[in-house]
């Protein structure tokens, strides 16, 4: 193996980066060492405004000392317990915390390490509940176009990005699409939700329905901000569309919120922001800051209750990971919450979202921009592909702000900010005129 050395005397090589350009990244290196409240420090020692909150992650923002006391004592005081027929109490505290930051009714919580193991946990749960309901037929999965629920399989077969589901063959039979919500010609420039599109949800009970028949549909499953693939934002009834004709049909509704939880939309939850309460609702992500990895599955009270059947000693869902509800993640996800409520972080954060969509909407008319779209601390600025070269130009813009200070998140051509909710006013200053700078530089 070659190796690749940089100014840190790191060798590169063996590092097979996920998601990344490695041979790129790795002639030209971007190595963040540090990081505190709203910043990184670069290896070559320069401040970067995190506007992109790591990858969605980091709500509360860096190195948050009440989360790291929390890791710490929690090491020193039980670093494993199983909690396959065991348990310990910081999963069950972890998890009540979680419970009563949802939405009512759901009130059981299911903990897995990562989105992606969520999404798979959830879709896992729902087939399970119509099985153990007698309605075991019910296997038909539908998911939407630029959909994104991770990576495992099923994630990658409910979800609707190209790349993550043309390299690799067998996907999961018996998954169906929506088609997506965003439409350039009516939505444009919308500020918040779109007025035009509740209508595409239709599309649910006047196409899918009719091919499938209901009574095989297990579950649709939706972001109801879809966030990879450039911030769509649900049209104004879309979602409420959804869930009534999830209700009328028997189908269970699951909304992933690996992005929109933990405050992004300035509520604990996007079911809360839009007062639509899904059956199962996917976290991970800011739950413990971005801390230590977790993630899991809130489901509503019918369905947890569909399971606890049966005799007594029976195992109720065979489904399960080594580290659900880890000790340690627990105890970073009960002191992340913790946070969250002794400093109003959601509320600061509705707080803030107008400044924030003023000032994205600011960038309209410079060079090459064709949309700006945006809700809560979710900001989507779309530049019109070079030709040939989908995902050139936001490629550019993004080198061009991390040389300058600023992390953005480039999305084929959209750049995303998500900053972490104790963003202030100033910052979103810098975010804007930042990238406002790099687009007219790389136009
Ligand atoms: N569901 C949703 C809605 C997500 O956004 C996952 C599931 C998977 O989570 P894990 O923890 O398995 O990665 C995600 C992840 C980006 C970006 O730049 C987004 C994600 C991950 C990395 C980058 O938009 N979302």
């Amino acid at each position: 193996m070659g190796t690749i050395e940089t100014e840190l005397g790191i060798d590169l090589s063996a590092f097979w980066m996920p998601f990344s350009a490695n041979r790129q990244f790795k002639r030209s290196p971007r190595l963040l060492v540090s990081a505190k409240d709203m910043h990184f420090t670069s290896h070559d020692g320069r401040a970067v405004l995190d506007g992109t909150a790591g990858l969605w992650c980091v709500n509360a923002g860096h190195g948050r000392t009440k989360i790291i006391n929390a890791v710490k004592a929690q090491l020193d005081q039980l670093d494993f317990a199983p909690t396959f027929q065991m348990g310990h109490p910081q999963a069950f505290e972890a998890a009540q915390k979680i419970a009563a930051l949802a939405p009512s009714g759901l009130d059981h919580v299911f903990f897995a390490n990562s989105g992606s193991e969520a999404v798979d946990s959830a879709l896992k749960i729902a087939l399970a509940y119509h099985r153990a309901r007698g309605e075991g037929q019910r296997t038909i999965l539908i998911g939407r176009e630029r959909g994104y629920h991770g990576t495992g399989f099923g994630g990658i077969s409910v979800g609707g990005m190209t790349n993550n589901r043309k390299t690799f063959g067998n996907l999961l039979p018996r998954v169906d699409h929506l088609r997506h919500t965003w439409d350039l010609e009516r939505q444009a420039y919308s500020r918040g939700q779109p007025e035009w599109g509740a209508h595409l949800a239709d599309e649910l009970e006047q196409r899918i329905i009719p091919l499938h028949d209901a009574s095989n549909i297990a579950a649709v499953i939706v972001e109801p901000v879809a966030g990879s693939t450039g911030g769509l934002i649900p049209p104004k009834g879309y979602l409420e569309r959804l869930r009534a004709i999830c209700d009328k049909h028997g189908i269970l509704l699951i909304f992933d919120e690996v992005i929109t939880g933990f405050g992004r939309l300035g509520k604990a939850f996007a079911a809360e922001y839009f007062g639509v309460v899904p059956d199962l609702m996917t976290f991970a992500k800011g739950v413990s800051n971005g801390t230590i990895p977790m993630g899991g599955v809130i489901a509503h009270k019918r369905v947890y209750d569909a399971f606890m059947q049966g005799p007594e000693g029976a195992i109720e869902l065979f489904h399960g990971y080594t580290y659900s509800g880890h000790p340690v993640a627990a105890a970073a996800a009960s002191a992340t919450i913790d946070l969250y409520r002794e400093e109003g972080l959601f509320e600061r954060a509705a707080a803030i979202a107008p400044y924030f969509e003023q000032a994205l909407h600011s960038l309209k008319g410079l060079p090459n921009v064709i949309d700006i779209r945006n809700l809560g601390l979710i900001g989507v600025i779309e530049v019109d592909a070079r030709p040939g070269k989908v995902g050139a130009r936001a490629f550019d813009a993004f080198v061009d702000c991390y040389a300058n200070g600023l992390l953005v998140r480039p999305a084929g051509d959209t750049l995303a900010l998500s900053p972490p909710l104790i963003v202030e006013k100033s910052h979103v200053d810098q975010m804007v005129g930042t990238l406002g700078a790099a687009l007219k530089r790389i136009a």
